[in-house]
């Protein structure tokens, strides 16, 4: 089993699209390790773009992803890397097939409704990034009902 990171992009969560975009990844079958909403701040943003600081769209990139909470989903299945990254298409939302994520919901390179880590490797890195370790959880996919069967609190 792998763990991706996914943030739910401003585009994404202005839209009203968060529902629809988790309810792709659950229907594909990923668990949900983690779930958090906060807008990030220069400091992770620098982190998490830096290699493209340089590039004069950075200041729009950075306002951008300040523009309202983003949602970060740490999501597991087997290959879940290549998985999710297949599932939301490529960078650019224009060249991205429908049936896709970013094909049917983006508008372009930047408003692309999410982001997700393209490697293991940084899949690690970015966890780390965005979850405390008591903030990804590890349980089985499925449950119990002992709780309701107990004598009703009045
Ligand atoms: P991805 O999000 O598919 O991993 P990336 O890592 O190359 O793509 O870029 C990260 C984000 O940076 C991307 O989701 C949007 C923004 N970005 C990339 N190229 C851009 C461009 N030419 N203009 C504006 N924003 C860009
Ligand atoms: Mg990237």
């Amino acid at each position: 089993m792998e763990t991706t990171l996914v943030l739910l992009k401003p585009d994404c969560v202005a839209g009203r699209k968060v529902g629809e975009v988790i309810k792709r990844f659950e229907d594909a079958g990923f668990q949900i390790r983690g779930a958090k909403m906060f807008v990030p701040g220069a400091e992770i943003l620098k982190e998490h773009y830096a290699h493209l600081l340089a590039k004069p769209f950075f200041p729009d990139l950075e306002a951008f992803m300040q523009s309202t909470p983003v949602v970060a989903l740490a999501l597991a299945s087997e290959n879940a890397v290549e998985r999710v990254r297949t599932i939301i298409g490529p960078t650019d939302s224009k060249k991205a097939d429908p049936g896709t994520v970013r094909g049917d919901f983006g508008v372009d390179v930047m408003v692309n409704i999410v982001h997700a880590s393209d490697s293991n490797e940084n899949a690690a890195i970015e966890l780390k990034r965005f979850f405390a370790p008591d903030e990804l959880f590890d349980y089985a996919m499925h449950y119990t009902t002992t709780a309701r069967s107990a004598e009703p609190v009045h």
